[in-house]
C-alpha cells in the first residue's frame, strides 16, 4: 500500500522498453557532452552534439506550449501563486482587515461579514470567531498581526481533518466512480488523475459511464487514446452496466485503478441519484468492497450550494472523498470550512485550472497560507 503522493520511484539505470503507445518523458537531465577535441586547424570544427532531449514537465495533459515549471520548487512556488490568484478575492477581503486595526469588536464584526462573504457558512463562522475571541483573551494578543497569526492557526486546525491523501494500492483494482452535477470537472478531473496515477506506475481503466450524452463519451475516448488508456465505452445504454464490465475487464487484465465516470446530475433530480445507487450497487456485484472510493467533484464557485451537494451526494452514495475544481476563478475557498463543520468528507484534490498541474492534493496550510498569507 502506497501514499498517492509517495515519490516517483527512482528511474532504473536502464529505461524500461516503453510501452507502445506511451508517450516517452524525455530524460529529465540532458546527457553529458562527450569530450570536445581540440578544433582542427584547418576544416571547419566538428559538429557540437545532438541538443539532448528537453525535459517534458511530467504528464503532459494538454499540449499547450506555455512555459512550464520543471523542478520540484519551482512547481511548488507556481502552485501557490495560482491558488493565491484563485482565492485572491477572499485573500485580500481577510488580510486588508488586519492592516493597522485595533483590536475591537469592529474588527470581530468585519471579520464576521468577510468569513460569511467568503461561503464559510454560519456554523464555521461562528465557531471561528468564538475561538478566536477565546485565543486573544487567553493568550492577551494585543496586535493585529498576533490576532491574525492565531485566526490562520484555528483555521488551519479546522481544515486539516480534510487532508488526506488517496491511497492506491489497496485494492486489485482500485475502484474509484466519480460523482457530481453538471460541468463541475468531473471529466477533466478524471483524465487528470489518470495521468498522475501512471506517474506513479498504476494501470489505468476507464469507464465512459456517462451514456447521456455522446460527446461525453467520445471526450473520454480521445483522451484515453491520447494517452494509452483503454475505455470502456457502450454505444447507448446503462451505466451501470458500463461500470460492470469495466471493473470485470479490470480485474481480467490485472489493472491498478478503474475510474468510472457518470452523467452530470442534481440532487434534487431524485431518479438519476437513485441511478447513482444503483451504479455502486453493481459495481459492488461486479468485485466485492467495491467502489472503494466515491468521490463527489464540486465546482468551488458553487458557493454555499456546494455544501447542500456534498450532503446529497454523501446520503445517497456515502462519499469516501471530494475534489473541489476550479478554484481560479471567482472562488471564495471559505466552503472548505463549511464543509469541515458540518460534513468533513476528506478533500483529496483541490483544482486551479485546466492543466495536469492545477489539480493537486489538498493541504491545509497551503489553503490557508493562500488565503491569509
Ligand atoms: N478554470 C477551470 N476550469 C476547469 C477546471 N476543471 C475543469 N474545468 C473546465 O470545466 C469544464 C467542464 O469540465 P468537465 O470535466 O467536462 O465537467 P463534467 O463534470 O465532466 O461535466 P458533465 O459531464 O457535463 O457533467 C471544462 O471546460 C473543463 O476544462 C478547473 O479547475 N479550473
Ligand atoms: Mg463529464
Amino acid at each position: 500500500m502506497f501514499s498517492f503522493f509517495k515519490r516517483k520511484k527512482a528511474a532504473p539505470e536502464t529505461p524500461p522498453a516503453a510501452e507502445p503507445g506511451v508517450p516517452e518523458l524525455a530524460a529529465a537531465e540532458p546527457a553529458p557532452r562527450a569530450e570536445q577535441p581540440a578544433p582542427p586547424p584547418v576544416p571547419a570544427p566538428a559538429p557540437a552534439p545532438a541538443p539532448a532531449p528537453v525535459a517534458l514537465p511530467e504528464g503532459e495533459l494538454f499540449p499547450e506550449t506555455a512555459e512550464r515549471p520543471t523542478t520540484e520548487a519551482e512547481k511548488k512556488k507556481s502552485w501557490m501563486a495560482r491558488l493565491k490568484a484563485g482565492l485572491s478575492k477572499t485573500s485580500s477581503n481577510l488580510s486588508l482587515l488586519f492592516v493597522g486595526a485595533r483590536i475591537d469588536e469592529d474588527l470581530y464584526e468585519e471579520l464576521e461579514a468577510a468569513l460569511l462573504m467568503s461561503d464559510a457558512g454560519m456554523d464555521a463562522t461562528e465557531y471561528l470567531l468564538g475561538e478566536l475571541r477565546r485565543k486573544v483573551k487567553e493568550d492577551k494578543l494585543l496586535d493585529a498581526a498576533a490576532v491574525k497569526a492565531a485566526l490562520k492557526e484555528l483555521m488551519v486546525d479546522m481544515l486539516l481533518p480534510l487532508q488526506k491523501p488517496l491511497e492506491l494500492g489497496r485494492h486489485e483494482p482500485l475502484v474509484m466512480m466519480i460523482s457530481g452535477v453538471n460541468g463541475a470537472g468531473k471529466t477533466t478531473t478524471i483524465g487528470k488523475l489518470a495521468k498522475h496515477m501512471q506517474g506513479f506506475d498504476q494501470s489505468v481503466l476507464l469507464a465512459a459511464g456517462d451514456t447521456f450524452r455522446a460527446a461525453a463519451r467520445e471526450q473520454l475516448m480521445v483522451w484515453g487514446q491520447r494517452n494509452n488508456v483503454t475505455v470502456i465505452s457502450q454505444q447507448s445504454g446503462d451505466p451501470a452496466a458500463v461500470a460492470f464490465d469495466a471493473v470485470q475487464s479490470g480485474k481480467a487484465r490485472g489493472v491498478d485503478v478503474v475510474m468510472v465516470d457518470t452523467a452530470g446530475r442534481l440532487p434534487t433530480q431524485l431518479h438519476l441519484m437513485e441511478e447513482l445507487k444503483k451504479i455502486k450497487r453493481v459495481i459492488g456485484k461486479g468485485m466485492e468492497d467495491a467502489p472503494h472510493e466515491l468521490l463527489l467533484v464540486i465546482d468551488g464557485n458553487t458557493g454555499q450550494n456546494a455544501l447542500a451537494q456534498v450532503k446529497a451526494f454523501d446520503d445517497a452514495l456515502q462519499l469516501t472523498g471530494l475534489i473541489v475544481t476550479k478554484l481560479d476563478g471567482t472562488a471564495k475557498g471559505g466552503v472548505l470550512a463549511a464543509i469541515a463543520r458540518t460534513r468533513p468528507v476528506p478533500v483529496y484534490f483541490i483544482g486551479v485550472g485546466e492543466k495536469l498541474e492545477d489539480l493537486q492534493p489538498f493541504n491545509a496550510e497551503e489553503f490557508v497560507e493562500a488565503l491569509l498569507g
